[in-house]
């Protein structure tokens, strides 16, 4: 069949969307129908090279869709079925997968590095080309196929558009409070870098009961809407050097848990050096690829300082999507306030220069 996709065809280029030929879904694989796409940094990092990925591929990793036909074996979802795909494929039988750390299982990996799915190959074709999946979801299409075990079936009356925030920026920065700092009622937190993912380990603190937490960004309006979901301070850093602003806010002790939500070495040290005794810094942010960071290693011996990182919100998604779901309808998790961009598919490269330009908070592309 055909469907209407957004491709990256060569670095430092726009998305360029085509009707391409889609096969089927093969053994252990699902189409689905995708509701909205959710407009992520990451796929503007492949866009500009600072994270690789086989071209010519078919962005988007966060979104949400319905089951349209399933593959052979195909047993965990049937069509019509509400889903979120998943951008970190797991096997569900190795070791990681054993411990619930999914999003370490080898099998994310090799799909998000091939760009092909399971078997080596790719449904996506233009002109009889084969053009690459993306992190296993392509979610910047029409339809697109993808494995069965990359989805989380999500209630038939949950809105698609809010769905398709939680399965990146929500779960990655809910997750990463939860499930890599399990942050502590009553602690302090400072997050640095405020945008899509940062403000959701902003809500992810507020939920889980921290006493102090500190906003750093370099953008007014970030800032404010980091208020808005729970902040109790907030740093412009292009006015106020954060490390000594955290530390005067902290009465000079350093915050319990600090994370860098950018992905740059700097306030990756940053986060650290904002560290009280024993406390834990938490990288959600990745890119330039070759990038080191160094920590002195006084404070990491003699204050027993951690200096972590988290993917996917260290998360196990089959459990943690539902409970997402649960939070919000509860009251306790801000998905329509997040919700601040809709654009039309047509217009997704507005949607990116809008995300470029720090004006939105979280945007989605419609189908
Ligand atoms: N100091 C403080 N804030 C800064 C600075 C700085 N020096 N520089 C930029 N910022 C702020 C920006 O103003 C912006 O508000 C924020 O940092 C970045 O936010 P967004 O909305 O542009 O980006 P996100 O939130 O969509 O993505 C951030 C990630 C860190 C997740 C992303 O960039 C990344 O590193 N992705 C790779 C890691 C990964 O795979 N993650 C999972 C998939 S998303
Ligand atoms: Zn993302």
């Amino acid at each position: 069949m055909k469907t209407k996709a957004a491709i990256l065809f060569e670095v430092g280029k726009k998305l360029d969307i085509r009707e391409v030929d889609l096969e089927p879904p093969r053994m252990g694989e699902v189409m689905i129908k995708m509701g909205a796409a959710g407009i992520c940094h990451s796929d503007l990092h492949v866009m500009t090279g600072h994270l690789d990925a086989p071209l010519p591929v078919v962005l988007g990793h966060e979104g949400a869709g319905v089951v349209a036909e399933v593959g052979p074996g195909v047993t965990n979802v049937k069509p019509g079925d509400h889903v979120i795909p998943l951008w970190r494929l797991s096997c569900g039988v190795c070791e990681y997968c054993s411990a619930g750390r999914p999003a370490l299982c080898a099998e994310g990996l090799q799909i998000r590095k091939t760009g092909r799915l399971l078997d080596g190959s790719t449904r996506f074709h233009l002109g009889g080309k084969e053009i690459n999946h993306f992190a296993g979801v392509s979610s910047f299409s029409e339809y697109s196929v993808l494995p069965a075990r990359s989805l989380v079936k999500i209630p038939d009356d949950f809105p698609l558009d809010k769905a398709a925030l939680l399965g990146c920026g929500v779960i990655t920065g809910v997750g990463a409070v939860f499930n890599a700092a399990k942050v502590k009622p009553g602690s302090s937190v400072a997050v640095i870098g405020t945008g899509g993912v940062g403000i959701n380990v902003v809500q992810g603190a507020a939920i889980a009961g921290a006493g102090k937490i500190i906003a750093v960004d370099v953008l007014a309006n970030k800032l404010e809407f980091a208020r808005k979901f729970g902040a109790t301070h907030t740093i412009n850093a292009k006015e106020t050097k954060p490390v000594e602003a955290i530390r005067a806010l902290t009465g000079g002790r350093g915050v319990d848990y600090a994370f860098e939500v950018i992905g740059q070495p700097a306030t990756i040290r940053q986060a650290y050096d904002s560290l009280c005794k024993k406390g834990m810094a938490i990288v959600v942010g990745v890119t330039p690829q070759t990038m080191e960071v160094s920590v002195p290693i006084m404070t990491l011996v003699f204050e027993e300082r951690t200096l972590t990182g988290s993917i996917y919100g260290s998360a196990r998604p089959q459990v943690d999507l539902p409970m997402l779901i649960d939070l919000y309808r509860a009251g306790k998790l801000k998905l329509d306030e997040l919700l601040t961009g809709r654009y039309p598919f047509a217009k997704i490269n507005e949607a990116y220069e809008a995300l470029e330009q720090g004006k939105e908070l979280r945007s989605i592309v419609t189908f």
